[in-house]
């Protein structure tokens, strides 16, 4: 008898996916926990793995597909598959299957040594298709080239993301289009590229001049609804203040040694976690959301702050919780750990979930202050410009000091606009004497 295998929860508020690539082909016997489908939601690409063992006898979801959670994905032969299942945990088809975020979601080194054939591979290669990861087959959509169609350099048989460049500038150049930066795409931290050059695609003749296209990709779709959404739905209000960090770059000079000797790195913006908790506490509106169908503020007892990080695949948000129960050194070696998934898109996706405020730090890029989008259910979150010395009027005498730009975005719908100064206030003055703090570790 036919069992079909449906596409299982993928976590809080997720109620669909695009199926990103099909690893198994009609006839495959697939084995208990073997991936499936790989799927990407609003800001990863998760395996969905197997819970039976059996034969596929019919997919019926194809790349590039929007699927709903409980949509049937494929079926499997039951005969076979109890047949395999003997050999397998007999709880098997009860089990909830774990779903993994993806650890080469980008694809784009090919591996060093030839690695064994993987079951991916070889399905696809039976039915004629070709293996590449998500975010190849997006850049070879940007870039306006048949994926298919690319030659593969990797012992495996996997289209590489360098593959695609490389066809994409043959073909372009034999098509007289622009020429092609071999560079794009990679992030301009990783390859210190002052920034990122455009991708030259096909030119249509516009209205006012030439143009080109590109579709956006979920990450960027996403993003640009819940902008909008927040942008709309929340009255935002932006405070700015400046906070006079001289002292904390001195002490950053002196223990920065030690903190890196660790493996952790004494930055600006792990001071300001540490900081912003303690405002927190003392300020708890902020650390609320609003339960507007009830009529109630919601006060949260826990501290997940949100970290603004920038990538190459736009911007994220992972989550780092119960920060008030940490020490500064923490912060700073899991807030490294965490940019450093979501620049390889390796975050789960509830490590970017229940967030009570933000914190956005663009000082390492520069900027003198910014009005940020708050991140719906928070209520506020602290923009952080470009750190820079000033002259400051100090006992009747200019002095020059490290002055460091707060812009803190307010729902005004609850907090009002002398509770933003103080909370801003309250917020500068600790990082101006941080030694309270960091004392207490
Ligand atoms: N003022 C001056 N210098 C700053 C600074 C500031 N506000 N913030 C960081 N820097 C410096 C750091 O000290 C570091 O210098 P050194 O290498 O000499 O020590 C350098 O800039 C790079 O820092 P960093 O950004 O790698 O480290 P961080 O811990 O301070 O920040 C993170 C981590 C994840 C917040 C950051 O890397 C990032 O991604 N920021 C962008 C956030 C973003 O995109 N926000 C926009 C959201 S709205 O669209």
């Amino acid at each position: 008898m036919p069992t079909e295998f449906k596409l299982p929860e993928l976590g809080e508020n997720i109620t669909s996916g695009t199926i990103a690539r099909v690893l198994v082909a009609v006839g495959e016997t697939v084995a208990e926990g073997q991936p499936l489908i790989e799927i990407e939601t609003d800001k990863a690409v998760a395996e969905i793995p197997s819970t039976v063992a059996g034969t596929v006898t019919e997919i019926r979801v194809s790349e590039g597909q929007k699927v709903q959670v409980g949509a049937v994905l494929m079926v499997f032969d039951a005969a076979e598959a109890a047949a395999v299942r003997k050999t397998a945990s007999p709880t098997a088809a009860k089990t909830p299957p774990k779903l993994a975020v993806l650890e080469r979601a980008d694809g784009a080194a090919a591996p060093k040594t030839p690695s064994p054939v993987r079951a991916p591979e070889r399905a696809a290669a039976a039915r004629g298709a070709v293996v590449a990861s998500p975010t190849v087959r997006r850049l070879a959509r940007e870039l306006g080239v048949d994926v298919n169609a690319v030659p593969t350099s990797d012992p495996t048989g996997r289209v590489t993301a360098e593959d695609v460049r490389r066809f994409a500038e043959s073909a372009s150049s034999s098509m007289g289009i622009l020429p092609t930066e071999s560079n794009h795409g990679r992030d301009a931290r990783a390859t210190g590229q002052a920034g990122t050059t455009p991708p030259k695609r096909a030119l249509t003749e516009g209205k006012w001049g030439p143009e080109s296209r590109e579709a956006m990709t979920t990450i960027r779709s996403k993003t640009a609804e819940r902008m909008s959404a927040n942008w709309v739905g929340i009255p935002h209000v932006t405070h700015h203040d400046k906070a006079d960090i001289t002292g904390f770059d001195a002490l950053r000079k002196k223990c920065g040694p030690a903190f890196e000797a660790a493996g952790a790195k004494l930055t600006v913006t792990a001071l300001l976690v540490k900081v912003v908790v303690e405002a927190l506490k003392r300020f708890p509106k902020f650390n609320a959301s609003i339960d507007v169908e009830r009529g109630e503020l919601v006060f949260k007892h826990y501290y997940h702050i949100g970290i603004a990080a920038d990538t190459e695949h736009g911007l994220l948000v992972p989550v780092l919780r119960d920060a008030d129960k940490k020490t500064i050194r923490q912060i700073s070696v899991e807030m490294a750990q965490l940019a450093a998934k979501a620049r390889s898109r390796k975050l789960a996706l509830d490590e970017m979930q229940g967030g009570t405020f933000t914190i956005s730090n663009l000082g390492g890029i520069g900027g003198t202050g910014f009005t940020p989008i708050i991140n719906a259910p928070e209520v506020a979150l602290l923009g952080v410009s470009r750190a820079a010395i000033e002259p400051v009027f100090l006992n009747g005498q200019f002095a020059p000091r490290a002055m460091l730009p707060l812009s803190l975005s307010y729902d005004h719908r609850i907090i009002d606009g002398a509770e933003a100064a103080r909370f801003v206030r309250w917020t500068a003055e600790a990082l101006e004497q941080p030694w309270g703090l960091l004392l207490e570790e």
